[in-house]
Formats: C-alpha cells, sequence, structure tokens
C-alpha cells in the first residue's frame, strides 16, 4: 500500500489556472492573451480530402473465427492502420455484438451510454462543486488542466477531469465524482470494458508484428488505465485557440470516446492538419509512444490536437492505457533479435516522471527515447 501511495504521487503535477469553462461564459469579446495560438490561424488544414479519411477497421472480422471473410486480411488492414496512420476507428456496435457473444460481455452498449450521460452531467454541475474534485499539487489525478508547467506557457481552451482508473488499487477516489450519483459506477463499469477492448487490440498488434500473443499483452493486463474527459466550451475566437495542444499520446494505446457529436479532432499527416471525422458509435483508437518504442517503431504515434468551435461544447473521453509500473519501457527483445534498437529502455516510473515534466509539444517524449 505505502508503495501504491507512493505510485499514485510521486510523479509531479500541473499548474493550477483559470477555469475554461467559466471563462467561456463571461460574454468575453477577446479570449485572454494566454490563449492565443498563432499556430491555429496559421498550420495548414487539410479539407475534404478522401484519401486522407483514417481507416475504419471491423471488429466483427477480428473477433469471429467463422465470420466468411477471412480475418487474416482485417488482421492486415488493422497492421497498416497502425504502421501507416497510428489512428482507426471502428464500430462500438460490431464490438458489441461479438463481445457479447466471445466473453459473455454483460451490456456494454449501456455502459457506454451511460458513461456519456454521466459525464455530460458532471461538466454541467456549478463549479463550486466541481472544484470539489480540484488537482491537488503534485498531483495528476483531479479537475483542472494538465501538463501546465510555468506560468508563461500557453494554455488549452477545455478543462478536464483526470483519474487514474487502473490497476483498481491505485484509485484515489478523493477525485471521483459523487455527483451525479452514479457516475463513480459508471467510470468503474467502462473502465474495466475498455481494458478488455484494449487487451484485444494489443493481442491482434502482437500478432501483426509476428511475435506470441501475450508478449504485448502480459505487460499491460495489470497495466495502467487513465481516464481522461475533456470539455471544450465554445470560443468566442476559435479560430485563435486551441482545445488542447499538438501531442502524441505518451502511453500505450488511446480509446477515444465522443460524447457528444462535436467535431475538433485533428491528425497531422504529411505536415497538414487533417480533421477527423468520428462515426457516430465509434471508437477513435490511437497508438501512443509507448507502442511505438515497444514495436521498435513499426508503428507509430501520431501528433494531434483538438479544435475548437464557437457555438457548441465539445465533450471527450480518452482512455488511455499503459504498461504496469514495473514493465521496462523500450523495444521488445524479440525485435530487437531482429533489427538493432531504435529506442532507449528505461522503466516505466522513470518514462512516466519525464512525461510529467513536460508540457504537451509534438513528440517531443518519444524524440528524447530515441537512440
Ligand atoms: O478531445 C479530443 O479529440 C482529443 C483528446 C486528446 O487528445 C487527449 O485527451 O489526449
Amino acid at each position: 500500500m505505502e508503495n501504491e501511495q507512493l505510485q499514485r504521487i510521486d510523479y509531479g503535477g500541473s499548474l493550477p489556472v483559470e477555469n475554461v469553462q467559466a471563462l467561456a461564459s463571461e460574454n468575453l469579446k477577446e479570449i485572454p492573451s494566454r490563449y492565443v495560438r498563432p499556430e491555429a490561424e496559421f498550420d495548414q488544414v487539410s479539407v475534404e480530402d478522401h484519401s486522407l479519411e483514417i481507416p475504419t477497421i471491423d471488429m466483427s472480422k477480428l473477433l469471429d473465427e467463422k465470420h466468411p471473410l477471412s480475418p487474416h486480411e482485417e488482421l492486415a488492414r488493422l497492421h497498416s492502420a497502425c504502421r501507416d496512420w497510428g489512428f482507426f476507428q471502428f464500430d462500438i456496435g460490431f464490438y458489441i455484438v461479438m463481445v457479447r457473444q466471445l466473453i459473455n460481455h454483460g451490456v456494454p452498449k449501456e455502459v457506454v451510454e451511460k458513461m456519456k450521460i454521466d459525464t455530460h452531467e458532471f461538466f454541467q454541475l456549478p463549479l463550486e462543486k466541481k472544484k470539489t474534485y480540484a488537482q491537488l499539487p503534485n498531483s495528476i489525478e483531479g479537475y483542472g488542466q494538465a501538463f501546465v508547467q510555468s506560468e508563461e506557457q500557453k494554455l488549452d481552451w477545455g478543462d478536464m477531469l483526470f483519474l487514474l482508473a487502473r490497476p483498481v488499487s491505485v484509485r484515489n477516489m478523493r477525485f471521483w465524482p459523487t455527483h451525479p450519483t452514479s457516475f463513480r459506477e459508471s467510470m468503474d463499469k467502462y473502465s474495466q470494458e475498455l481494458h478488455k477492448v484494449a487487451i484485444y487490440l494489443l493481442r491482434f498488434m502482437s500478432w501483426n508484428l509476428g511475435l506470441h500473443s501475450e508478449a504485448v499483452t502480459s505487460l499491460f493486463e495489470d497495466g495502467r488505465q487513465g481516464l481522461r474527459t475533456n470539455f471544450y466550451p465554445p470560443c468566442v475566437q476559435a479560430n485563435k485557440a486551441l482545445g488542447i495542444s499538438p501531442h502524441s499520446d505518451a502511453t500505450g494505446l488511446t480509446l477515444l470516446l465522443h460524447v457528444n457529436d462535436g467535431q475538433g479532432l485533428q491528425i497531422k499527416k504529411y505536415g497538414k492538419w487533417v480533421p477527423v471525422k468520428p462515426i457516430p458509435d465509434a471508437f477513435i483508437v490511437n497508438i501512443g509512444d509507448v507502442i511505438e518504442i515497444m514495436s521498435n517503431g513499426e508503428y507509430k504515434s501520431i501528433e494531434h490536437r483538438a479544435v475548437v468551435n464557437t457555438e457548441k461544447n465539445r465533450i471527450s473521453v480518452a482512455a488511455f492505457h499503459g504498461p504496469h509500473t514495473k514493465a521496462m519501457v523500450g523495444p521488445l527483445p524479440e525485435l530487437v533479435k531482429k533489427s538493432p534498437a531504435k529506442y532507449k529502455t528505461i522503466s516505466n516510473e522513470d518514462y512516466l516522471r519525464l512525461l510529467l515534466s513536460r508540457k504537451l509539444d509534438g513528440k517531443n517524449l518519444i524524440d528524447h527515447m530515441k537512440l
């Protein structure tokens, strides 16, 4: 337990900054200068280029050995999505049908819907109530903003609630909202379901990398899962602000859920920002830095960001999956036998400290890990 306490608090935190939802409700004519991001206005954004739509993976083909179409074809599509894009979407509906049949799964559709409702309700609470769960100094969990490391740093137009959800022993219930009353239960169920999905996907990736099926999953079974709910309020100067700064995810695998129908996620491809059009009821999956490192560069994490709009709130839930704390973060030994290591190997604890001492800035963490 002492060790778990250490695991919770020892990594550093984020400086407290103004609440963006409250700021947005002030009828501002202009946003404060710390939120003005020239790159939001001047970086190139690709429009209506169908060749740049992120791939969609059909989970029913992957999961059903008796599917009339060979799962090999879909495995090959998954492999190229991980290698060439680092991003893909899959339909929750297909997944739910298959998983119900395969592992007697319960009621995931309801789990996802309840998660959406409760997340939405949480952000509608009065500010004072939400602040009950505010981040504390030196803690990465709670309600606030993440990765603010200096008073000069530019800020994102969004608030978030970040919780460590797995392993269950690291949960700090201090930050788990009791309003709405079902939120804790919804988060718990959601966390469990998403962990299962992540393990499935990692198993497929192992096969695709020519590894035995447990090569990656053994590191993630008892791994860390963080749930980050993002709230992006409308912004009077939306073209000058960013909801979340460009970054690649430092963990292994992220599953992103759109709570409402707002569009805002963009990925960087061929030097331009490509808007992601979420398909209704789909998870958007992206490869994080840890999988790039473990796959020795075969799979690539990809830079992404979120933009905001003048009209509507946008809410998303990102579920990050990383290896267990005692794992080493480095290219998998089986892969290094085939080609020389392209990344350093360090302990996961050191890796997490490194992550939390930085601001979000493109792929700066992975650049640091490159040999
Ligand atoms: O809200 C989004 O679309 C992106 C969220 C994200 O990148 C994150 O939470 O790390």
